[in-house]
């Protein structure tokens, strides 16, 4: 007889849909998945290519099966089985020795996303090691360092995106690095058809002809990599000198546009306005000095001013791409400033860029104790606290909650993250620095496969996947739904959810009470916290109903309009910035003092390893990444299946294949000093000239010699942070390709 389970997946898709797990016997048979058609106005929860795979990609017989120690050289890949038993002894004895060895703060739980549900052995960790009297903790995220550090700047709050559902209301989107149909957001993509079918005119910015260029755009705008705010301050050009801007707006919401409009004491040469018309730097900021530096012509650039200013309201969306550049934060408050100056701020079919987080409904979270150790990195510098965090500061390195940090990292706790290695930037200098055994002294791993990063464990576990346990997964901030993940499966093998031994972890410690509150098991827990979120959110249903019909979706979705409040009574709500207004001249920017890479004001500043670095001379092209469809990050690249949904290539544009002789699908080599990938090269008019594109994610496979044969991008990505932020600049590198062999 065939049983029907729900759940949903659990890893760090934009997206989170319905899946139905069609049992027999013990065994899943099936797939499928929402089949709602979205009429009722809840948008349906389907699953794509990548849902319909989770079979072939996490049952599959290369599961890690047991738990497992390290006999080789560290990240040589050799391990012998142990028992569980073994395994947490070990982990509990090394646990204690460096605690005592080397202080609290030596302990860090690296970032991770491969279990992004309520429940994940990553906060589960550090509530634990809060428990043990500390922890280096980390802030930020490879998502979104630079946008969510940069947009309060402007606006006070990263609460700056309407309800999707009023992109129906807009004339004319403005998708800027922003993929949908590829990398998930939530909902966004549903809506974007609906917006599309109610007749808003799309555009798409991206130096890659991406597919939501090809499925939706009216117009794709190509432009080389980190020069957006270029374009930007060109198209103000445009709408200023036009006069097709909205003073008004400017005047009574905004500090810092023109020189009437600086806080007290400051002179107007530091306005944006100053900087646009060249009044201090003798250079205007015109579309024909914007054209020289992004590579989109002075009439496009033109054109889509115009085009903004007057298709009122217009949405301009900002992805996450852009800012994943040397120059991150910049583009993002450029994003801003066009939208103030076009009065797209607070209004219905508008949009007011940045972040674009719209908090319609709570989430759950679980309880991480206060952590008695107050230091926290940029999560992004976590190799460098491996080998001077007693070097690292506040003031140079973004070190948050103390001066300093009082010694290097000694234990990691890697939980279902590949970021040990393969998602974080630079994979040559981080082999070199874990390999050396005296540095981080000891390393866990828990994953359900030997990936690059599981191979540098000295204790790996085996996890559980999606369907082996109960969870409840919450969307990204557009989707009002909760999804329950009901058991589907007993867990393969020997493996075990990270909470299981955690718990004996926390027995050994004496810590085992504190560490469960009296919960037996998940499902207690899971209930606990849905409990508490019912009491702010009095539409869900009871736990057990929740749980049997597979999560729910909220009904109750009032549209979000964010600063209408702000628009409509500024006196009574000032926005949550010092000054109280939209600061396009930030005085917390200023007083940083380092008006080159941290300008007060939003304008263009060139990249390291961007299109005007003297590094040309010797590597000519631009890398950028992006989030492909084939995979969430790392996870499925262990699923050749995919592969025929997207080839692991390199983009590279059809006169800079020809110049160096290379014709699609022929083995390239992309090299700069940082390493060497092999892939094949997927010649295209879809990209612009000057720069090549690898998806990120794929795994680091080198050969003999140390070079990758699977085109992994972080072979040849940086590992300097950005300058605000102290963010993962991981789209922005130079690199040069010819014909491998
Ligand atoms: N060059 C470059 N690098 C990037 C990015 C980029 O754009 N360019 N993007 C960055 C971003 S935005 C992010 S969020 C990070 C993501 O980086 P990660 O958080 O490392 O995400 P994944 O690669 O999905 O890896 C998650 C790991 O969890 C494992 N896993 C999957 N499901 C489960 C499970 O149920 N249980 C357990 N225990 N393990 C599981 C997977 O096998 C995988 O090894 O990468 C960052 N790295
Ligand atoms: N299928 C799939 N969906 C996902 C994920 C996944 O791994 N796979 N990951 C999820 C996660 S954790 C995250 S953080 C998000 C990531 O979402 P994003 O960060 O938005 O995704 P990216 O693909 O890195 O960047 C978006 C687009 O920006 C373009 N781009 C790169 N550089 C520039 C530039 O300088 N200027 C402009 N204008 N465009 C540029 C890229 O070509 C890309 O198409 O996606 C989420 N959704
Ligand atoms: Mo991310």
């Amino acid at each position: 007889m065939e049983k029907v389970y729900l759940t949903s997946g659990i890893n760090n898709c934009g997206g989170r849909c319905i899946i139905k797990a069609h049992v027999v016997d013990g065994k899943i048979v099936k797939l499928t998945t929402d089949s709602s058609d979205g009429k009722n106005g809840t948008p349906p929860l389907c699953s794509c290519t990548r849902g319909k795979q989770y079979i072939e990609t996490f049952l599959g017989d290369n599961r890690l099966k047991y738990p497992m120690k390290r006999v080789g050289e560290r990240g040589e890949g050799k391990f012998v089985r142990i028992s569980w038993k073994e395994a947490v002894d070990i982990i509990i004895a090394e646990w204690k020795r460096i605690k005592k060895t080397y202080g609290v703060g030596s302990r860090y739980v690296n970032y991770a996303t491969g279990v992004s549900a309520l429940m994940k052995g990553n906060v589960l960790a550090k509530r634990l090691l809060a428990l043990d009297g500390g922890f280096l903790d980390s802030y930020n995220s490879y998502s979104t360092a630079c946008i969510s550090t940069a947009t309060p700047y402007t606006y006070g709050t990263n609460l700056t995106g309407n309800s999707l559902e009023d992109w129906v209301n807009s004339k004319l989107i403005i998708l800027w690095g922003h993929n949908p149909v590829e990398t998930r957001f939530g909902t966004a993509l549903w809506h974007l058809k609906q917006a599309k079918e109610a007749g808003a005119k799309i555009i798409v910015v991206n130096p890659r002809y991406s597919d939501t260029a090809k499925a939706f755009a009216d117009r794709w705008i190509g432009l080389k990599p980190a020069t957006d705010s270029a374009l930007m301050d060109g198209m103000a050009y445009t709408i200023y000198t036009e006069n097709l801007h909205d003073q008004a707006f400017m005047d009574k919401y905004c500090i810092g546009f023109d020189s009437k409009h600086m806080p007290e004491g400051y002179d107007g040469k530091e306005s944006y306005l100053s900087y646009l018309l060249g009044e201090k730097d003798g250079i205007a900021k015109t579309p024909k000095w914007a054209a020289k530096i992004t590579g989109v012509d002075e009439d496009t650039i033109i054109k889509l001013a115009r085009e903004y200013a007057t298709s009122k309201p217009a949405a301009l969306v900002q992805g996450y791409g852009p800012q994943r550049h040397a120059n991150g934060e910049q583009n993002v408050r450029s994003g801003t400033m066009l939208a103030c100056i076009t009065g797209n701020v607070g209004i219905s079919g508008g949009w007011a860029c940045g972040m674009g987080s719209v908090e319609r409904h709570k989430s759950p979270s679980f309880p991480v104790k206060e952590n008695p150790y107050k230091a926290k990195i940029p999560c992004f510098l976590w190799t460098d606290a491996i080998i001077r965090g007693s070097e690292m500061t506040s003031k140079n390195d973004g070190v948050r909650g103390s001066e300093r940090l009082d010694g290097n990292i000694k234990m990691i706790l890697n939980l279902a993250s590949n970021t040990l290695l393969n998602q974080h930037s630079d994979i040559n200098r981080t082999i070199e620095i874990l390999k050396d055994t005296s540095k981080c002294e000891f390393i866990v791993c828990s994953d359900l496969f030997m990936t690059p990063s599981a191979k540098f464990a000295d204790i790996l576990l085996p996890g559980t996947s999606m369907f082996e346990g109960e969870n409840i997964t919450m969307p990204w901030g557009y989707g009002d739904y909760l999804l329950y993940n009901q058991k589907v499966i007993e867990p393969l093998y020997e493996c075990r959810f990270e909470y299981d031994w955690l718990c004996e972890v926390a027995e050994g410690l004496n810590l085992k009470g504190q560490f469960t509150e009296g919960h037996n098991s998940v499902r207690d827990w899971l209930k606990t916290l849905y409990e508490a979120l019912r009491k702010k959110e009095s539409e869900l249903p009871e736990f057990e109903i929740f749980a049997s019909n597979g999560g729910y979706q909220y009904k109750n979705n009032p549209t979000v309009i964010a600063f209408k409040k702000q628009i409509e009574d500024l006196e009574q709500n000032p926005f949550p910035t010092p000054s109280g207004k939209i600061e396009i001249f930030s005085e917390t920017l200023f007083k940083m003092n380092k008006p080159e890479e941290i300008p007060a004001i939003p304008k263009y500043v060139a990249s390291f390893e961007g299109v005007d670095d003297a590094l040309r001379k010797k590597y000519s092209l631009q890398l950028i990444g992006w989030h492909t469809k084939r995979r969430t990050h790392s996870t499925h690249d262990s699923n050749s299946a995919l592969e025929k949904i997207e080839k692991q290539r390199a983009w590279i544009n059809a006169k800079d294949a020809e110049r160096r002789n290379i014709k699609n699908n022929d083995l390239v080599e992309i090299w700069n000093d940082r390493g060497v990938i092999h892939i094949p090269a997927f010649v295209t008019e879809r990209i612009v000239e000057g720069v090549v594109a690898v998806s990120q994610g794929a795994w680091y496979t080198p050969d003999s010699g140390g070079i990758d044969q699977r085109g992994s991008i972080n072979v040849l990505t940086t590992s300097k942070p950005t300058p605000l932020a102290k963010g993962n600049p991981q789209h922005s590198n130079l690199v040069e390709v010819k014909l491998a062999r």
